[in-house]
């Protein structure tokens, strides 16, 4: 998961260059933002980056995340407010450690938190918890989503009301433990000139609490229509989904991890499959890329983090960029350094 590769230097070696945008919250880390308009003010739902003394390894294992702070923000460039702890470890019945990225989601008035941990057996699954303010505090449910697994929910609000939640990360994140539908500890991936391991994702129920339906597979095909391949690092899922609506399009992004870029492939449903279209972001600081994007008085933003503050990549900070589209609808590629 944090393996030190040829690219993970490259992309380290931007500490150098200048911050395109600054650190949002300076006295504690946080990574991982899902930004979302809600009452008309943003709200920021990221993971709350601490260390854990947990020895670096390839899974991931140092992220041992134990709560999650909400902030809001009347507009990208406004202050912070923090609105302290809104969930923590002990009052999720079910899950045994690492609180990693969440999502939350608006339904008539109640707010969902949404986020990945993992249960007494080690395996990740994905949590829900409600609330009755936007900033919590939110109440866990005694067990994880029936059906799901593996990490980084983002849930989309459909315009006819429907509500999808995307999930998947690959390595530390578990999702090759499904390869045969049933969950076994195999870290195998599929080989390179195979369909690379897909993001999955389902319809929620009226209540917000369930998967209606079993997690299905969310196709990422190159411009022949092809299903990207397992060796294709540069382009293929590895972790982070998010989905948002631009002039008719459905757009899913994510990050490539081990070679760093939120890229991103366009479709007609929310349901995919979706085209691979180009990268949002150039790697960032640190191993990890994880983003999410919201739009305010007709302006698109980027919320994205990287280690500045730190220089660790398990201690992150949150940031925010403005987000261009072409004519055509293509996203101008973001470098975070200059
Ligand atoms: O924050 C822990 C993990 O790091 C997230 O779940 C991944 O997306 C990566 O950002």
């Amino acid at each position: 998961f944090i393996c030190f590769s040829m690219l993970s230097f490259a992309a380290f070696s931007q500490v150098k260059k200048e911050p395109i945008s600054q650190p949002l919250i300076t006295d504690q880390y946080s990574a991982d933002p899902s930004a979302h308009l809600f009452k008309g003010k943003i709200y920021i739902y990221p993971s709350h980056d601490i260390d854990a003394g947990i020895k670096e390894d390839d899974l991931g294992s140092h992220f041992g995340m134990r709560d999650y702070h909400v902030f809001s923000q009347e507009n990208p460039s406004a202050a912070i407010t923090d609105h302290g702890v809104a969930l923590k470890l002990e009052d999720i019945p079910w899950a045994g450690k690492m609180l990693w990225a969440p999502d939350a989601a608006e339904k008539n008035g109640k707010y969902y938190l949404y986020f990945p941990a993992k249960d007494k057996e080690g395996i990740f699954r994905i949590g829900v918890a409600s609330a009755i303010k936007p900033e919590g505090p939110f109440n866990a449910e005694p067990s994880y989503m029936k059906g799901t697994y593996s990490i980084d929910p983002a849930v989309f609000k459909d315009k006819d009301g429907s509500y999808y939640i995307y999930i998947g990360g690959i390595w530390g994140g578990q999702l090759q433990h499904w390869k045969s539908g049933k969950h076994e500890f195999d870290e195998k991936q599929p080989a390179d000139n195979q369909p690379a391991l897909m993001p999955k994702m389902a319809k929620l129920s009226a209540d917000m609490k369930s998967i209606e339906s079993p997690l299905q597979n969310v196709q990422i095909l190159d411009k022949e229509g092809k299903l990207l391949l397992s060796g294709d690092h540069n382009r293929r899922f590895f972790e982070a989904p998010f989905v948002h609506f631009y002039n008719g399009k459905y757009y899913f992004s994510y990050s490539t991890g081990d070679t760093h870029f939120i890229a991103y492939a366009t479709g007609d449903s929310p349901k995919g499959p979706f085209t691979y279209q180009g990268v949002i972001l150039n790697p960032v600081q640190g191993w990890t890329n994880h983003h999410s994007i919201i739009e305010q008085n007709g302006k698109w933003y980027l919320y994205y983090h990287d280690v500045q503050m730190s220089g660790k990549t398990h201690l992150r900070n949150i940031k925010v960029t403005e987000l261009k589209y072409n004519t055509d609808g293509t996203i101008q590629t973001i470098t975070a350094y200059k």
